[in-house]
């Protein structure tokens, strides 16, 4: 894509932050294997997969966490909840049950400072989780 469209996907999107490697997904600054596109998420292949179906639903504002998402108080929760059943029963695997995992914080694992709804389904899933 050329200059002047990245700005104007950026120019799209009230909240950015120009280090965040999510915002730059939205961007269309890094390639991901997008799998569905709301007016307000994007849902794409976790780059590292944790099973069969490992999808990711961000936002396409920045807000670090669920947490922060939940304060701003625009029902992005429930919107990653719905595309989250979506993108399992595109999947096929909305049937056999699929979890929908948000990490929140270092010390539960979250590495990247972009809400993300992590869907994982397809295999056996262990309660707990470890
Ligand atoms: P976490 O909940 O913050 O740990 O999840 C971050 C996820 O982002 C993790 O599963 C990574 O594999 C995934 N990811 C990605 O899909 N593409 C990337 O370029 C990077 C991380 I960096």
């Amino acid at each position: 894509r050329g200059t002047e469209e990245k700005e104007e996907r950026r120019a799209a999107v009230a909240l950015t932050e120009p280090d965040c490697l999510f915002c730059k997904i939205v961007a269309g600054e890094v390639p991901a294997n997008i799998v569905r596109e709301g007016e307000r998420t994007l849902a794409f292949r976790d780059i590292n997969p944790q099973a069969p179906t490992h999808v990711l639903i961000i936002p396409k504002e920045h807000h670090p966490d669920a947490a922060a998402a939940g304060r701003a108080g625009q029902g992005l929760l429930d919107e990653i909840a719905r595309e989250a059943q979506a993108v399992a029963e595109a999947d096929g695997v909305a049937e056999s049950g699929y979890r929908l995992v948000f990490n929140t914080g270092p010390g539960a694992g979250q590495t990247v400072f972009h809400l993300h709804g992590h869907v994982l389904g397809g295999r056996g899933l262990e309660w707990p989780p470890g």
